[in-house]
């Protein structure tokens, strides 16, 4: 019998340089912070073990900060015992890292640098597939299926990488075999690489990473408790909620008689909860220009209370009537630029990008216009 909790892409360090003020070292930290939260969920669900399945650190040269405080906490949580394999981004390439790791760690951190087994209790055996590089170019954990183990183990694979063409960033050639559980006789195969939770077997499984890093997965960051009693026993996997932020894709769907600060009100989170949200509001549907710009002030307006909130327009058609152009101007320069806008906004030879410019710059001389007319 073991019970362990598999996670995987800490990305422990990430920058996130693409948001501005205080949030990516809010999110930096908040990475860090799940350290604490799975040995807090380990503690409470007796479970021995942390598999992280690759992708601790984002870069193969975290700055020395990051690396120290993250084994300074895993220390901290002994007896529980942390297993660290590395994933594309901390690949073993990266000699210098895995080499300080090793003079660094303490007694409770194992280090998966080797494809070869490592025995976790009597009659528990990992088999781990490390990352030789970012991209190895080959099945990594073939070699587990000619391994023997002592008769009755329990035998886990830990390994990083696409089962399918749908990885984040590997290449096809990376592939690792969908059917590899059942090939090399595994209880378990915890896989990480995909940031967000997905069951690809009974006994294969992408953790998801704990802490979410983007909209793509719209999923909750989660780690998998795994309970597994014998060799051939299924494995009874609970997930653990483990994410101090939520990234959200919002659809709102507009349509012209809506009043857009109701609609999107009726979307967003609860107050209280918008301080740790990152928010993407895709608005859809038609409206014209003076809800556009109601739309504008009510996303303005909410922004102070998120950590992110976003508006992304490209799938709402503004519908523009001679009187909302207008309310612009009648004649002259403002009235042409208008025109000439919606004219390129509706322009089917131009790319989506050049559109989409051209809408919110008419959205914008609408909005000015208003509140210089006002
Ligand atoms: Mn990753």
């Amino acid at each position: 019998m073991i019970r362990f909790i598999h996670s995987s892409d800490l990305h422990l360090g990430k920058r996130f340089g693409n948001f501005d003020g205080d949030l990516p070292s809010r999110l930096r930290e908040a990475r860090h912070a799940v350290i604490a939260r799975l040995a807090q969920h380990a503690r409470e669900q007796s479970a021995t073990t942390i598999l992280l399945a690759g992708d601790m650190f984002d870069t193969e040269t975290p700055a020395s900060d990051i690396r120290r405080q993250a084994l300074a906490e895993m220390a901290h949580h002994a007896p529980i015992r942390w297993v660290i394999l590395p994933g594309n981004h901390d690949s073993l390439q990266a000699t210098q890292l895995w080499t300080t790791l090793r003079e660094e760690a303490p007694d409770n951190v194992i280090l998966a640098v080797a494809s070869r087994p490592i025995a976790l209790t009597a009659d528990v055996v990992l088999l781990p597939a490390p990352c030789t590089t970012r991209r190895p170019g080959r099945d990594l954990t073939e070699w587990m299926d000619n391994e023997a183990t002592p008769e009755g183990a329990i035998r886990l694979g830990l390994a990083h990488g696409a089962i399918q063409s749908f990885s984040e960033e590997a290449a096809a050639s990376d592939v690792i075999a969908p059917d590899r559980a059942q090939r090399a006789g595994l209880a378990y195969l915890a896989l990480g690489d995909w940031h967000g939770a997905v069951n690809v077997g009974p006994r294969i499984r992408y953790s998801g990473t704990p802490e979410p890093d983007r909209f793509k997965h719209d999923h909750p960051g989660e780690a998998s408790l795994v309970s597994i009693a014998s060799c051939s026993a299924l494995p009874e996997v609970t997930p653990l909620s483990t994410a101090s932020f939520a990234w959200r894709t919002l659809e709102l769907h507009l349509l012209d008689g809506n009043d857009p600060a109701q609609a999107l009100e009726a979307l967003l989170p609860e107050a209280r909860c918008r301080r740790q949200t990152l928010a993407r509001v895709m608005a859809t549907g038609r409206t014209r220009l003076p809800t556009r710009t109601a739309l504008t002030r009510a996303i303005e307006s909410a922004t102070p209370d998120f950590a992110l909130l976003e508006l992304d327009d490209a799938g709402l058609t503004i519908e523009c009537e001679v009187e909302d152009l207008d309310q612009i101007d009648r004649a002259g320069a403002l009235r042409e630029a208008a025109n000439a806008l919606l004219a390129e906004s509706g322009d089917e030879s131009r790319s989506a990008n050049e559109r989409e410019i051209a809408r919110d710059a008419l959205a914008r001389l609408y909005s000015y216009a208003r509140v210089a007319g006002s």
